[in-house]
């Protein structure tokens, strides 16, 4: 086999490997208390978080899509280069060439990036289209910012609005996170569109949540729109990511999706907080998902001892 196949073959192996050790591959996830998967930063990620959303969906896609387009020019403008150092090195070619023109490789050289900026076009416009669609959600959920906290008003609930402070390092509880789990979380419902209505009470913030392709401005005096719709139950974490003043770090954003009937014993009661002036209590949604499971395991119970009983 000669050197260069040799040299190749292993390039291909490793691109395979890295392939395989692709996080979004190979997701598993830590659970809280209550059984919902944790979508946080983990150590040594060097990825994109795994897409819990169609507008990550699709920006892990281009992600890798432009990768692959930009591998493909890096190689050949590296082998090009390869090529004429070795072949015309002063060594084997004293007397240069004193070629200026060639008519068909500049037609070639002009023509081909543009179609490529024609391929990476076409899709990134329509993630743009796609990101704009906030019509018809289920819900729509006003995110303010503010120095340094988030409030979250649920439009359409009455009087269900609520701040959200991270908790201080030494009262977490197991399976919280430093900087990122917060007192009160925004609760909404998953496999359900939801739109967020971003603005600001003072200063720029950002409200970014990378596992499901959020990332909007807040800005004083102007609404800015995103929506997503969340694949699964689970925890998703964010943060504000525009500097923002001293306490910038102190904005982290927790998300808690629940299956529909859990977000509606939710809103329920919240609502019910809200008409006696109250916040819904700290992490209310983990009582409910444990309710949800016990009475899942009760309706559970006759067939297992039906079950038995038929064995004996
Ligand atoms: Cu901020």
């Amino acid at each position: 086999m000669k050197q260069s196949t040799k040299y190749g073959l292993l390039a291909l192996g490793l691109i395979a490997a890295a392939a395989a050790a692709h996080p979004a591959l190979a997701a598993t996830f830590p659970k809280n208390s209550a059984g919902f998967p944790i979508h946080a930063p983990q150590p040594w990620e060097w990825w994109f978080q795994p897409a819990s959303s169609p507008i990550q969906k699709s920006i892990d896609w281009m992600m890798q899509f432009v990768l692959w387009i930009m591998f493909g020019v890096v190689l050949l403008v590296a082998g090009l280069l390869a090529y004429i150092v070795v072949k015309f090195r002063a060594s084997v070619h004293p007397v240069p060439s004193t070629t200026t023109h060639n008519t068909l490789i500049e037609v070639i050289w002009t023509v081909a990036p543009a179609l490529l900026l024609i391929v990476i076009f076409v899709p990134s416009l329509n993630m743009i289209f796609q990101q704009s669609d906030y019509k018809h959600p289920y819900m729509t959920v006003k995110v303010t910012g503010h120095q340094w906290y988030w409030e979250y008003q649920y439009l359409g609930a009455k009087g269900v609005d609520f701040t959200s402070y991270p908790i201080p390092p030494n009262q977490l509880k197991p399976g919280e996170i430093k900087q990122l789990s917060v007192d009160h979380p925004l609760v909404v419902p998953a496999n359900q569109k939801i739109v967020f209505q971003i603005t600001s009470g003072d200063v720029l913030h950002s409200f970014f949540i990378p596992s499901l392709g959020v990332q909007r401005y807040a800005i004083p005096g102007q609404y800015w729109h995103q929506w997503t719709k969340i694949d699964a139950p689970g925890i998703y974490y964010g943060e504000c990511n525009q500097i923002c003043g001293m306490n910038h770090d102190n904005m982290p954003i927790e998300i808690v999706a629940l299956p529909m009937a859990q977000f509606q014993a939710w809103l329920t009661e919240a609502k019910a907080d809200a008409a006696q002036g109250d916040v819904p209590p700290v992490h209310k949604y983990e009582v409910l998902a444990e309710a949800a499971a016990a009475k899942a395991a009760s309706i559970a119970q006759p067939h297992l001892a039906l079950a038995s009983n038929a064995s004996n």
